[in-house]
């Protein structure tokens, strides 16, 4: 069902100077950036490494957009740091309800866009040991619908 981590989100104040920092000490360059309006962020990917299924493992820096947004809150109550982690897999609301089934509380009805296209759903970090926790299926394989 879950077949690699997908990436891991950071939430930060300034992306440009995070992300400085990672392509400085680690040598991570920016494979994508885009605003996500309805998520409330700019991010940007950074590509760690690809994998056995042809998709890849990344860490996704992000900066909040507005001061009602998730990142935004997190910052606020939590300062920068890890925000969440998010597991790769083929098909997302099939991995979601199979989740709900399991007593977890899914966040997303239906899953929402995410990254390039990517479709994304989230767990709430209550059910899930304090980790906020994204199930996202890569934009290849995304449900177009
Ligand atoms: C909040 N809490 C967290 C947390 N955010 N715990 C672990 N990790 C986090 N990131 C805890 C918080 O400490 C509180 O615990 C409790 O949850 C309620 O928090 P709150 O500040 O009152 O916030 P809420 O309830 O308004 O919202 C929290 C949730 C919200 C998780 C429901 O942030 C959400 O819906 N997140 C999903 C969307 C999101 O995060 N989007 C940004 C990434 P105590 O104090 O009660 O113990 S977008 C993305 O990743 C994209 C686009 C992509 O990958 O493509
Ligand atoms: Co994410």
């Amino acid at each position: 069902m879950f077949t690699r981590i997908d990436h891991i989100g950071i939430a930060c104040r300034d992306l440009d100077a995070t992300a400085a920092f990672y392509r400085r000490v680690y040598g991570f360059e920016i494979a994508h950036e885009e605003v996500n309006e309805e998520q409330g962020v700019r991010e940007a990917m950074l590509e760690v490494n690809g994998t056995s299924d042809g998709h890849r493992t990344c860490i996704q820096l992000l900066e909040p957009i507005r001061a009602d947004s998730p990142v935004a809150k997190f910052l606020d109550s939590r300062g920068e740091g890890v925000h969440h982690i998010a597991f790769g897999t083929p098909d997302v609301r099939g991995a979601s309800a199979d989740v709900r089934e399991a007593g977890v509380r899914v966040l997303d009805a239906e899953p929402r866009r995410g990254t390039s296209g990517s479709a994304i759903a989230f767990l709430h970090p209550k059910d899930c040991g304090g980790v906020l926790t994204e199930l996202v299926q890569a934009p290849e394989a995304a449900d177009p619908t």
